[in-house]
């Protein structure tokens, strides 16, 4: 992994249209939201777009992690791009394994203070043991925390309590299990701002990596989504908590899972392409 903070400060847009981490017949709809999410997130913040170069192909199934060997080859593509100069980097997926890198790369440069705030419907918390369906996307939050699959299980990894999930409703048994256990924190819908900045003090973190599924959105308010999940923020509920983490320090940040491209179905997102990007300047 990169060590040295690069000096050009920049906001820069990394694109990457990974669908590895998901696995369905609607995965390659994340290709093509991620190119029209980027393109919109480029114009809304004024800043460069640059697309991950990434292989088209996906692998078999190995040790319960669908499209694995892809997703390590996905991974080198990541990494190379995050020597740029410029930063921060806002990465835009794709599904939610594009945030194993960018993470990891944040919690390495940080130190052992970096926390996350997990703006998701899933916890994104199984192992390849526990996954019901082995899509890495639902296992990228536990691999930061060093678990799981030696080959993505992060070092260093983020420390226990170090992450808050927010609007997270979907929750499989190990993951249930682990919030239980203490390793995140949870924030329900409705998420308010001082609950989520509460929890945000309350884990110790003095730097934040942010992540936002768009389907903690609930789907009458967005629904270009590779799930859709009732019962969620709406677009002020989440521009309100994320203007909240405006009092810490926010060293990247990512957006996940769009399938939409249509400019009109995206055009509801600017005020929260508008918020993400205030955070990381
Ligand atoms: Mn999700």
């Amino acid at each position: 992994m990169a060590i040295n903070v690069p000096q050009e400060r920049a906001l820069r847009i990394d694109a990457v249209a990974q669908q590895h981490g998901a696995l369905g017949p609607h995965a390659p709809e994340l290709v093509h939201g991620c190119r029209a999410l980027a393109a919109l997130a480029g114009e809304v913040l004024g800043a460069e777009v640059h697309e991950v170069p990434l292989g088209a192909d996906g692998s078999p199934s190995v040790g319960g992690i669908g499209n694995r060997a892809a997703l390590v080859r996905d991974r080198t593509a990541q990494l190379a791009a995050m020597e740029h100069p410029g930063w921060p980097v806002l990465t835009v997926g794709g599904d939610c394994g594009v945030e194993h890198v960018p993470l990891g790369v944040a919690r390495h440069r940080h130190g052992e203070g970096l926390g996350t705030v997990w703006f998701d419907a899933h916890a994104d918390l199984n192992t390849a043991e526990s996954s019901p369906s082995g899509a890495f996307h639902g296992m990228v939050l536990r691999s930061a925390f060093g678990e799981g699959d030696p080959e993505f299980a992060a070092s260093p990894a983020l420390a226990t309590g170090r992450a808050v999930l927010v609007g997270t409703r979907c929750f499989d048994p190990a993951e249930r299990a682990a919030v239980e256990a203490g390793l995140v924190r949870h924030v329900p819908v409705p998420a308010e701002p001082e609950v989520i900045v509460a929890a945000v003090r309350a884990s110790g973190a003095d730097a934040l990596y942010v992540h936002l599924d768009l389907d903690v959105l609930d789907p009458g308010e967005f629904d270009g989504l590779y799930y859709r999940e009732p019962g969620g923020l709406s677009i002020d509920q989440l521009v309100a908590g994320l203007r909240a983490l405006g009092e810490v320090e926010v060293v990247g940040a990512g957006i996940t899972e769009c399938t939409a491209t249509g400019s009109e179905r995206l055009r509801v997102l600017v005020p929260v392409l508008e918020a993400v990007g205030d955070l990381l300047r």
